[in-house]
């Protein structure tokens, strides 16, 4: 792959990195994108399944999405995009990575610095309780599952509507405010808040770099766009910047 020198020397200068990823770099580790061709469930959209509305009228089929999912990403392992996001945080001085998937894989590559923005997926919480843990059997012997309690549990993931929690948030803010460069990998940018940070990283002066198969909103206000497998161009990228 043929780079151009000045994204090189945005990767080689920078001080303060944050790095965005969103479902795109967890589908070369065979974990189903959200919208595209990969984005149905049955015929469901997550737009459909990932609300409390949904939840409330029909647990079954909502835990049964989220059964099936915890299956495949329970067999999933890392790919080499994941593992060069890992190798990123002794690299630079200030590292963040905020990563929409609650899939575990960036932990599983060794990632450290890390906020899981939208949950994980082997979290339950308690409806009545609130109470938060891990539910580790796979797949589930009963749909949907029940608390001690006896109350329904949910998955402790942020559906639609919902806010996101808000310490992960205050801390991806803080580090975009101060952070030199902004490179989001396999994301649509197109679900909020996080659709707004590489605005948010421009607007402070960072330089914002995107990697995804194809252009999203995003790449009218990033530096560069790289188009390509996020396993394939990060290792190329990451070696070319070495
Ligand atoms: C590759 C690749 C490869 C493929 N290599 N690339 C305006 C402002 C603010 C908020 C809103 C607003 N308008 C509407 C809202 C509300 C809403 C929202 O954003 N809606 C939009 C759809 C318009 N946001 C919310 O409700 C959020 N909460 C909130 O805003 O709270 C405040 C509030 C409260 C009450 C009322 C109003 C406001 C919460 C959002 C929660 C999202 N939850 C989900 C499910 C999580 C749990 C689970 O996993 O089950 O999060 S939905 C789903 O979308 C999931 C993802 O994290 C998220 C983003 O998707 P992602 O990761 O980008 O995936 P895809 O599939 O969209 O894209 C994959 C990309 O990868 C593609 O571009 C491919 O090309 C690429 N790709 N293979 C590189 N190999």
């Amino acid at each position: 792959m043929n780079f151009d020198p000045s994204l090189i020397e945005i990767l080689q200068d920078a001080k303060s990195v944050v790095v965005v990823t969103g479902s795109g770099i967890s589908s070369e580790s065979g974990v189903p994108t959200f919208r595209g061709e990969d984005g149905l469930w049955k015929t469901y959209r997550a737009e459909e399944l990932a609300t409390m509305q949904a939840f409330i009228s029909n647990p079954e089929l909502v835990w049964e999405w989220y059964d099936w999912r915890r299956g495949l990403i329970s067999k999933a392992s890392p790919n080499p995009a994941h593992k060069i996001i890992a190798e990123m945080e002794s690299r630079y001085p200030e590292f963040l990575l905020v990563t929409q998937n609650v899939d575990g894989l960036h932990r599983k590559a060794g990632s450290k610095h890390i906020v899981e923005i939208h949950g994980n997926i082997r979290l339950v919480r308690c409806m009545e309780e609130g109470k938060e843990f891990f539910l580790e059997e796979n797949p589930l012997s009963q749909l949907p599952p029940t608390c001690d309690c006896g109350a329904l549990l949910r998955p402790a993931v942020v559906w639609f509507g919902e806010m996101l929690p808000v310490e992960a948030l205050a801390t991806a803010q803080e580090h975009i405010q101060k952070a030199d460069l902004l490179i989001t990998v396999g994301t649509s940018g197109v679900v909020y808040p996080v659709a707004h940070f590489p605005m948010l990283a421009k607007g402070t002066g960072a330089r914002v770099i995107e990697i995804n198969m194809e252009r999203t909103p995003i790449s009218s206000i990033a530096d560069f766009t790289v188009l390509g497998k996020a396993g394939e161009v990060l290792p190329e990228l990451w070696k070319a910047s070495l």
